[in-house]
């Protein structure tokens, strides 16, 4: 039977691998079953597997993401085709798309590739960019599938985010959009480098931490957490290859 002290057992074997703040409001607990580290934060939480996709699932994915007709996975540097030969791939399973966005009349690419998908009519607005989704396919639901067993929720959306290199980043915000609903909970998986996923109070910037979200991990965010903490992922110049991450949404 379980009890107290089986959990603190738990915790000491199952540290969690990254640091987040001491204090009031603070704490985590490892979850045998789901096997991840339910993290409490003040005003909300997270809930945190550093392996939900087994290695061969995770590097498959990598591939289905990337396959296309004109360039091998392994020879080609993403940041080195340009923005009219992007246009020119076809990419066998998912729209990637290069977004821009206007700054004082001038036309900005967004760091980073982005591509939607979900339930017909769930358009989403990010980063000023209205986006209508394209249909799922196999590989997405797939995913989808396998993150809903543990989230508690069903998506019908899902937002992909392809960091090219450690070049490609995401400035700070919050998952606040009214379409969303009032306390959205929403799951994020990653595939491919390790890429630093900072979260800091949106009154307090010194309150913060960084979790490194690695190849197959899951990381779901629920509660008031996107009214009281922002997150962001900052440039990486190291990291020289790419990065997916895929947000599961509902769009009321
Ligand atoms: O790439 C990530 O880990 C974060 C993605 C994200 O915050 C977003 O798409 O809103």
């Amino acid at each position: 039977m379980a009890d107290l002290f089986d959990t603190l057992e738990e915790n000491s074997v199952h540290k969690l691998p990254f640091d987040i703040p001491e204090g009031v409001g603070f704490s985590y607990a490892w979850n045998q079953e789901l096997q991840g580290f339910v993290i409490e934060i003040p005003h909300g939480q997270l809930f945190y597997v550093p392996h939900f996709f087994s290695k061969k699932i995770s590097d498959r994915t990598v591939e289905y993401f990337l396959e296309n007709d004109r360039y091998a996975l392994n020879e080609v540097n993403w940041k080195e085709v340009d923005e009219n030969s992007f246009k020119e791939i076809h990419f066998t399973n998912i729209l990637w798309k290069q977004d821009s966005i206007r700054l004082y009349g001038k036309k900005i690419p967004l760091p980073r590739l982005t591509s939607w998908y979900g339930d017909p009519g769930k358009a989403y607005k990010y980063s000023g960019i209205l986006s209508e989704p394209n249909p799922w396919n196999k590989g997405l639901l797939y995913i989808k599938e396998q993150i809903e067993k543990v989230a508690n929720t069903k998506f019908n959306s899902v937002l992909l985010n392809w960091y090219r290199d450690g070049e490609d980043y995401l400035n700070w915000h919050t998952d606040d959009e009214p379409e969303l609903g009032k306390n959205p909970t929403i799951a994020s998986v990653n595939f491919g480098e390790t890429r630093d996923f900072q979260v800091r109070n949106t009154k307090d910037h010194n309150m913060k931490f960084t979790v490194p979200l690695q190849h197959g991990s899951l990381l779901i965010m629920s509660g008031e957490m996107q009214h009281f903490w922002e997150h962001a992922v900052p440039k990486r110049k190291k990291i020289l290859k790419s990065r997916f991450n895929l947000t599961f949404r509902r769009i009321e």
